[in-house]
Order: C-alpha cells, then structure tokens, then sequence
C-alpha cells in the first residue's frame, strides 16, 4: 500500500513496490512527472498546463483529433495508447512515445491486436470501433481497457511489454458499456474493473459498476459503486477516468460527470474516494468539481464543453498529480495539483 505524503515532502525510499523495468508504481518515485508550479495567485486544487493542449489535433497525418488518451511511465521516458479520430471519422488507438511526457511521437498506424487464441479472433471479424483508452501497469504488463465496438460499444482488454506488439483478450462486458477501467492490482484475489453500462448513443443516463474477475476474460459480481447527483454538474451521468490510485485514504478515483444544459452535455471532472478492500464502497466523494470546460480550447472543437480525464501520474515523492485529459473532443491536455491536497479537497467537499 502507498502513502499520502504532504507537499513538497521528500522521502528517500519508494514506498511502492518498483515496476518490473525500474519505474516505481502506485505512489513511488517518478522525478521526470510533467510539472508545472501553481500559478501565482491561484487558490485551484487543479490548475492547468500553461502549454495546453500538449498535443494538438494534426499531429499526425490524416488525424482529425486526438483526445480522451492514456500515458504511463516507460523506460526512461513515457508510452501512451492514444484516441486518434482520422479525417474519415474513424474512431480508433494509436502507440505513442515521449520522452517528457509533453512532446509525443505518435505511431502513424493504428495498433494491430494479435488475438490471444482462435475464439478471441472472432471480436475481430468486423472493426466498428475502438476509442477512449485507458492503460494501467497491472503484475507484469501493461493493460489496456478501450471502448471496443462489438454491435454497439462495449470495453476491450488487450496487453503489451513494449507498446509495440498488443494482444487482444475478450471483451469484458456485453454491449453496451464504456469507461472500463482496471484496479492497478488485485482485491481480495480477484481482479477488479469499473465500468458504466450505457446504451448505444449518446447515453442520457449512467452509473458506475465494479465487476470482479479471477482471470481477465470471465467478470461478474457486479456491484454499484456511485450514481448520477441531481441539479449537479454530475447530474446526467459519470464514469470512471485514470486508473484508481491507491492511497492510505482508499482508492483515489478521478472521474467524469456530465450535466444536460441547454446547448448539450457538459463534461466535467471530479474525485472519489473508494474503500480500499470494497471499492463498491464509496468513502467521500467531492461536490464540487476539480475542472470544467472553461478554456477556449475545452469550450471549442468538434465537442463543445468537454474535460475527460483517462490517466493520472504520481510522484509519490514530492505528491505529485499529472492528470491527461481530452477537451472538447479534440486535443489532449494536462493539469496538475497535490494528491494530498485533492484528498483534502475530496473530503471537505463530500
Ligand atoms: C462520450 C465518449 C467520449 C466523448 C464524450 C463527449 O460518449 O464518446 O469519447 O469525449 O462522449 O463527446
């Protein structure tokens, strides 16, 4: 289990296991986290990346955004599984390196997934689409969960070592489904997923579940975790965003919350705290939101009024968050705070 240490705090020792390449994972060292101070004058839990967006929508060749990504540590640097939308509007992943964290190559081709035997080839008989990745450092590998068409959206699970060769297992859930996101490890034994069953359009509703699973490919136990809250700017729907990060205090759950105004949703992000051993339990959870689309380039592009987070870097070392998140369906961003601080935040506003 990590630790909450207060700002600016240094400790001399990870307190989290280290990554199979090195890296520490959970709350251990991560000196190279992108990083920007808190503006003067700011009183923000989360400020944002005075570079924003870090990652514009042509980036790539034939790309017409990309947005709603997820970056890990890697190597030396860092890897990323990225949402590219093309010029023909097709929705789907991409590989990408940086050594940053801010400057990233992005792989012109899409990410081909090997099956993981006959059975799992069948998914792959007709491509619909594949978007909203998340990747989460899980034992040995890095997982990767992503909204997987499959007669209607439904969550994809697939693997990589090195972000160059990726291996497709069942989808998780029956259609439709999207925001699947794993624990970083086992609970109990068992493997842990979020996910926010919707429906096959721009889903007016949704809840987010936590299924169990003792190998990856079979989920049940399906349990509620957290619903919408009326006249909020989570009022509509949630679902989950970046991995769940464990602290002392339970698991630290950044996430999306969606209102319906008059010109159309409003997406918004916020922060829970689940209980350690049954994350179906929710132990504080922020009122207030830690961002909404209030920037040009989170109120302006092919979706108005959208922040959607899908991954988060700590250093547990100096209580740095890094947060990526894509603004209005169009570029990717960043923003910053303290974990301690947004515990803090979570809790006085629950
Ligand atoms: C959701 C997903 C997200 C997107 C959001 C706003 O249903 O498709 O990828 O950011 O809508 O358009």
């Amino acid at each position: 289990m990590g630790i909450v240490i207060p700002s600016g705090q240094e400790i001399s020792e990870p307190a989290a296991p280290q990554r199979a390449n090195g890296l520490a994972v959970g709350l251990g060292r991560l000196p190279s986290i992108p990083w920007e101070p808190r503006p003067a004058g700011s009183r923000a839990t989360i400020w944002r990346s005075s570079r924003n967006p870090i990652i514009p929508r042509d980036l790539i060749e034939r790309s017409n955004s990309i947005f709603n990504s997820a970056v890990v540590p890697f190597g030396d640097g860092f890897a990323g599984v990225f949402r590219v939308d093309d010029t023909t509007r097709e929705m789907n992943l991409h590989a990408g390196h940086s050594a940053d964290g801010i400057n990233w190559t992005i792989e012109p081709a899409t990410i081909q997934w090997a099956a993981i035997d006959g059975r799992t080839s069948e998914i792959q008989g007709v491509f619909e689409h594949a978007y909203d990745p998340r990747v989460t450092w899980l034992e040995d590998r890095y997982y990767v969960t992503w909204c997987n068409g499959y007669h209607g959206p439904t969550i994809g699970i697939g693997y990589t070592y090195d972000f160059k060769t990726f291996h497709q297992l069942e989808n998780a859930f029956l259609p439709f489904n999207r925001n699947g996101v794993l624990f970083p490890r086992r609970v109990n034994g068992q493997y842990l997923m979020l996910s926010r069953p919707s429906d096959n359009g721009h889903t007016p509703f949704g809840d987010i579940f936590v299924s169990e699973s003792p190998d990856l490919i079979h989920w049940g136990r399906h349990r509620h975790v957290m619903g919408t809250r009326s006249w909020t700017w989570e009022s509509t729907k949630i679902g989950a965003g970046p991995t769940p990060i464990e602290t002392t205090e339970g698991w630290l759950l950044f996430y999306h919350g969606v209102l319906t105004s008059c010109n159309g949703y409003v997406y918004s992000f916020g922060a829970a705290l689940l209980d350690l051993d049954e994350p179906w339990k929710v132990i504080a959870r922020s009122r207030d939101y830690l961002i909404s689309p209030q920037m040009p380039y989170e109120q302006i592009g092919d979706v108005p009024n959208v922040t959607f987070p899908c991954a988060a870097l700590v250093d547990g070392a100096t209580d740095r968050v890094t947060i990526y998140y894509g603004a209005a369906d169009t570029v990717t961003c960043l923003a910053h705070g303290y974990l301690s601080e947004i515990i803090d935040f979570v809790k006085a506003r629950s």
